[in-house]
């Protein structure tokens, strides 16, 4: 028996699981979609909505209990071999919370295996609804927490990010004023993640949150050596009496990605046909698992083209903003924290074993693809075709040939830059050399929007990533991965590459059958924390002690090599000729194994954007003034 791995993603509109193998390949995926699946808890686009105004923006928590029922039916009928299964992490939507009931441990140890889930831990729950990452009806929180702290940027590097009304922290301080019987009732407060977490191992025992994903909750201190739920936040939210209790409800911090929690429910095993041997690993946020999917190393990015846009950049030192957020590396062996020396009295058993601590920074634009669409529909009778002419009509033809029409499209409230508003496009007068800047309500001609609206947007892109990495306009990425809806248009890679100056790349997969590469079209989350499990297990079944302690990149570098030796060795029995061969793999411009590039930048091109770029900060600091100055 090979053993096999399961990730599973609890997102906003589905619960995905995803089947690898051993050397991490991905077999099969299902999911639960929870508007189609589940539609009597009458959710759209997976949540419910408030009274209009107030902001709210949740999800039943039954709907993820029942969701974990429906998916492990599903696998039945799709006949995993989940006897195989050998490993098993879960990746939640970050900063959404979960309140345990003073019962939750005992009806957690005790599940029958004759009955689900849904009808025995409808009373584990002290809050019946998740605050979802959309909510924003704690923006007084905000204030008085940012207040407290000493404003955004302290508050940020604090904790990694300044406070946003989805982090956990605020959620938990309007909870607790709006609720505090209900507050008072909750034995403990888990991130989505380790909520799952806690319903696979199902022992009583509450799992604790992944540091990484703590990072998200504007509550744990990533600023000092020994990290910890910060002091200060606390008695912030919840007074200096019930700050303990706080403290307490949050619990304990998983610093090791890969740490066995325990292993799967015994009510897995006889009600599904689980293994008891399957380990659990902590799950992580889901954006920390996009992340891990790629395994990016310092330098490296991720572009992800959604409906918002979301830019995670891989660093080795921590680089806390205002603007943007910093999180811990979700699969690192971390140094021992305050709370752990706490509670061992000294440093804990993995000290000497960890690696120095690993980073990320993520940026997150509201105005991502639907702005995009909306120039496509305006000016191109939407069609993504036509736009991807218009763009290639106008590309840089040489380095000189510098920006001289750029706008910013914010027609929702920007995060970044923080609440910029409206829409402004700027064209330069001059033909040589840098004239007079001047607003404008069209660009000339009008067709030049679809060009504009991604060299900005990506111009963002650059300044900030180059912020992130030392801070200076030449500091670039050495690639970025890209990936949702708009990285399938190749001329969207083809300028991203050419603004950021790197090489565009995207995950493809080896089709036997086939006999070629193909896009790998799964779901990177539910992937990524399959890895994580496998690496998990891994670790814990190894003997050497070199094993036991294996950096996750280090195993993933392993498994992708066994892939590589499987797919060649397949190709030589297939008896393909070498010339057959050689065009397969050329057919798909490989990096490394499972990494084609899909855009190479342009040197000329990519020269005409760095002198631009100081043209474009200007700008963009002028439209943030004057769509203020209109908002007035
Ligand atoms: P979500 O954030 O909901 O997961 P997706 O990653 O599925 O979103 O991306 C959906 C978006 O992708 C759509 O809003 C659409 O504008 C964009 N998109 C899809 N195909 C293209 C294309 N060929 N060119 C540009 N954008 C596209
Ligand atoms: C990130 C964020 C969203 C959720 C989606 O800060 O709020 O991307 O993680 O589940």
């Amino acid at each position: 028996m090979r053993p096999l791995f399961l990730g599973l993603d609890s997102s906003t509109q589905a619960l995905k699981a995803s089947l690898l193998s051993n050397d991490l390949s991905v077999l099969s995926e299902v999911e639960v979609r929870f508007d189609r699946d589940l539609p009597h808890f009458g959710t759209r686009g997976g949540t419910l909505s408030g009274p209009p105004e107030s902001g709210i923006v949740y999800s039943p928590v039954m709907l993820l209990v029942e969701a974990l029922d429906l998916l492990l039916e599903k696998v039945k009928v799709n006949r995993w071999p989940v006897q195989d299964i050998r490993g098993v992490s879960a990746a939640g939507q970050q900063h959404a919370s979960v309140y345990w009931s003073l019962q939750a441990s005992s009806l957690l140890a005790k599940v029958n295996p004759r009955s689900d889930l849904t009808s025995q831990l409808r009373h584990a729950f002290s809050r019946q609804e998740i605050p979802n990452w959309q909510d924003s009806s704690t923006t007084a929180e905000c204030g008085q927490l940012e207040e407290a702290l000493g404003g955004a940027a302290k508050l940020a590097e604090l904790t990694g990010s300044r406070a946003h009304t989805r982090f956990t922290g605020p959620q938990i301080m309007r909870f607790m004023k709006e609720k505090p019987k209900d507050y008072e009732r909750t034995s403990r407060i888990s991130l989505v993640s380790s909520f799952i977490t806690s319903l696979l191992c199902l022992d009583g025992e509450i799992k604790g949150i992944d540091e990484s994903d703590a990072c998200g909750m504007n509550m744990w201190n990533m600023s000092t050596p020994e990290r910890g739920w910060d002091h200060s936040v606390l008695m912030a939210i919840a007074g200096r009496r019930g700050s303990k209790a706080l403290e307490e409800k949050l619990g304990r911090v998983e610093s090791d990605g890969g740490r066995v929690v325990g292993t799967i429910g015994s009510w897995f095993v006889q009600r599904h046909g689980f293994s008891p041997e399957c380990v659990v690993c902590p799950g992580t946020g889901d954006n920390p698992a996009t992340f891990l999917s790629f395994s990016l190393q310092k330098g490296e990015g991720l572009v992800s083209l959604g409906t918002s846009d979301t830019v995670l950049v891989s660093t080795s030192t921590y680089n806390p903003d205002a603007e943007y957020h910093a999180f811990f590396h979700p699969a690192q062996i971390g140094s021992p924290m305050s709370q752990e020396k706490k509670a061992t009295g000294s440093a804990k058993n993995n000290a000497g074993k960890v690696q120095k601590m690993r980073y990320f920074n993520m940026l997150v634009y509201k105005n991502g693809s639907l702005a995009r669409e909306r120039i496509r529909d305006d000016y191109f009778d939407s069609s993504w075709d036509t736009f991807n002419q218009a763009v290639e009509a106008s590309r840089p033809k040489d380095a000189h040939d510098v920006l001289r029409q750029t706008g910013f499209w914010w027609p929702k409230p920007e995060i970044i830059p923080d609440d910029a508003t409206g829409v402004h496009k700027y064209i330069d007068s001059v033909e040589v050399n840098r004239g007079q800047t001047h607003k404008v309500t069209d660009f000339d001609p009008p067709s030049r929007n679809a060009s504009a609206i991604l060299e900005s947007q990506m111009m963002s892109f650059r300044s900030r990533a180059s912020a992130i990495l030392g801070g200076k306009d030449e500091c670039k990425l050495d690639r970025v991965f890209a990936t949702g809806g708009a990285a399938s248009n190749s001329t969207i890679c083809s300028v991203m590459a050419d603004v950021l100056g790197c090489n565009v790349c995207k995950p493809v997969k080896y089709v036997a059958e086939e006999a070629r590469w193909k896009n790998a079209d799964y779901n990177v989350c539910s992937v990524a924390v399959g890895y994580k499990a496998a690496w998990s297990w891994y670790r814990h079944t190894s003997r050497e002690e070199h094993d036991m302690w294996i950096p996750f990149d280090d195993f993933f570098k392993k498994c992708s090599e066994q892939r590589a030796s499987k797919r060649k060795a397949m190709v030589k029995t297939s008896g393909m000729a070498k010339e057959e061969e050689s065009n397969v793999v050329d057919a798909m411009d490989l990096l490394e194994e499972g990494v084609a590039i899909v855009a190479r930048p342009d040197a000329q091109r990519s020269q005409a954007y760095t002198y631009s770029i100081d043209w474009w900060k200007a700008l963009e600091d002028r439209a943030l003034g004057e769509g203020r100055e209109l908002a007035k």
